[in-house]
This record gives structure tokens, sequence and C-alpha cells, in this order.
């Protein structure tokens, strides 16, 4: 019987969904992982034994470039993080808080501004800017022009990509867009709270027919940052540089004297919103680790 590679992009009830150059592949797990106690994920490069045309089991799980828990999804290279311009407003402390997560565990973040049909061109490039500056690959798009969905496709060429953002924000809607043959359930955006209704729930790979694939997440409202107050600094990208003109290599950047990034923000070389999220964050992170002891 024939050994071919794979990935996995669906798994349901102990039945996992490879895709492989024959096609869609259904398996069950009977490799020697299983004593090693590591349950394929989705996103998973696997050997698989076929049965026949469609079926076949995982033998083998090659090793993960990483791994997330929530949505429970190896291998990913990259996060589009998605916000509105506006429906609704933009969070910026949780629109960088992604970026340090997404960071945090080297995955690449993208920044995808959708929603642009709502707002003057100038407000949506004052932002894009922000993040332009730093070094971030960023994308303006609209689901109703189209505008930049072509630059999206371009980004998520031949790479695992996941969306991530607040609900209601446009991530199923602009999948939708990418690919005819993709229909996922989009929501309203409640008039009332102007958040969306959760509508995307499982986990799966779309795999896209000018190569990669992309995962589409819900919505979410809280997110917990896992990492040490010392370490979110390295985080914030255009800190790097400018921190090493700090009298502290300890310095947190908060009241320290000879503070190189409280000089940098107030010369206008840091966006001051951006060290406002770092505060913010570093305060997060602060008062997680107390309730650890
Ligand atoms: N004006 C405008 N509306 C959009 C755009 N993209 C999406 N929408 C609308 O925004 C609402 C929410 O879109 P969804 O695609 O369901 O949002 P989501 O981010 O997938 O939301 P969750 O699945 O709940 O996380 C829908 O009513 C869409 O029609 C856009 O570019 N412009
Ligand atoms: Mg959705
Ligand atoms: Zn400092």
């Amino acid at each position: 019987m024939r050994e071919i590679e794979g990935i996995i992009v669906r798994g349901i009830a102990g039945f996992y969904y490879v895709d492989t150059e024959h096609g869609i592949v259904e398996c069950r797990a009977r490799g020697k992982f299983r004593k090693d106690n590591i349950t394929p994920l989705v996103g998973d490069i696997v050997k698989i034994q076929l049965v026949s045309k469609k079926e076949g089991y995982i033998l083998n799980i090659l090793p993960r470039k990483n791994e997330l828990i929530r949505p429970p999804v190896a291998n990913v290279d990259q996060a589009i993080i998605v916000f509105a311009i506006a429906k609704p407003e933009i969070n910026r402390v949780l629109l960088d808080k992604i970026i340090v997560l997404a960071e945090s565990n080297d995955i690449e973040p993208v920044i995808c501004i959708n929603k642009i049909d709502l707002e003057s061109r100038e407000k949506v490039n004052k932002l894009i800017e922000i993040y332009k500056k730093i070094g971030y690959k960023v994308v303006a798009t609209s689901v109703l022009t189209k505008e930049g969905i072509e630059e999206l496709k371009f980004y998520l060429k031949d790479k695992v990509s996941f969306f991530a953002g607040p609900s209601g924000v446009g991530k199923s809607s602009l999948i939708n867009s990418i690919q005819s043959n993709i229909k996922l359930k989009t929501g309203e955006v409640s008039k009332k709270l102007l958040r969306g209704r959760h509508t995307t729930r499982s986990v799966e790979l779309l795999s896209l027919d000018f190569g990669g694939y992309v995962l589409d997440t819900p919505g979410f409202t809280a997110l917990t940052l896992d990492i040490a107050k010392e370490d979110l600094r390295y985080y914030f990208k255009e800190f790097l540089e400018l921190q090493r003109g700090c009298k502290f290599s300890s310095c947190l950047h908060v009241n320290e004297p000879d503070c190189g990034v409280i000089e940098a923000v107030n010369e206008g070389l840091i966006n001051r919103e951006r060290y406002i999220s770092y505060l913010t964050l570093l305060r997060e992170v602060k008062e997680k680790e107390k309730r650890r002891y």
C-alpha cells in the first residue's frame, strides 16, 4: 500500500481529512505518535498510508513549526489581523495585542484594515501609515468595492494563514470574496451593540486555488497574553533600536530616567497610541503575574 504526504485540513470525531496530491483522504490516526500522546492537529503535515483511493490512516506527524491552542492549529505561517475602520470601531490596544500574540508565536502578522468604504481615504491612510512605518505588511480592503482584495490574495499565496480579529469586522466576508467556491456564513452587525453575532465556529483549513490555505476563526472579545513583563518590549518592533538608548538595560519604559523609548515618543519617532498600547498591555501582564502568586 502506498504512503503519501498531505496536510490535515479538518478533524471530526477521530477522523482527519488530509489534503494530498490525490485530493482529500479520510484518515484515522494509527501511528506511533499516539503512544507519545501527540494528537494530530489541523495544519499538521502527515505521512499517510492509503487503504483505498479516499481512505487511509496517519502514520506519522512531521515536526511542527508552531502550535496554537486557540484555535487549535499547527504550522501557521502568518496571521491576517483584521480590523474594520468603522463598524465596529477599531480598538488599537486590541490590534497591538494581537500583533504581540502573533510575534510571540513566531507567526508573521499581516494587518488588514477592512470596510474602508465606510470612511475617508485620509483616515484609512493615517492609520495604515503608522503600521507600515514600523515595517508591517498592511492591506486596506473593502468587500463591497473589492479594493485591496488582489493585494490580500498576493499575501495569502502559498502560505498557511489564519484570520484573526474581533467579531463583525468582516473576516468571513473577506475569505468569501477571495474565492467564489468558498461560502462561509457571515453575519449582520447587530444594530444595538455594533458587535457581530459570532458566526464562525469549526476549525478548517480552506484550500486556495492559487496556492495556500486559510483558516477562518470566530471573533473574540477577550484574549490573554501569556508572556513575561520583561519580554513584552521585544514584541514592539519599533522599540528595538531605540531602547538601546535607555540608561538601564532592564528599562521597561514606564518612568525610568533616561529612557530612549519615552524620548522617542516625545520626539514623535514612536507613535503615541502604540506606546499607550504597550503601557496598557504591560499593566495587564503585571496583573496576571501578581495573581499567579
Ligand atoms: N461596509 C462593509 N461591510 C462589510 C465589509 N466586509 C464585511 N462587511 C459586513 O460586516 C458584517 C460582518 O461580517 P462577517 O464577515 O460575518 O464578520 P466576521 O469577522 O467573520 O465576524 P465573526 O464570524 O462573528 O467573527 C456583515 O454584515 C458583512 O456584510 C466591507 O468591506 N464593507
Ligand atoms: Mg466570521
Ligand atoms: Zn526605556
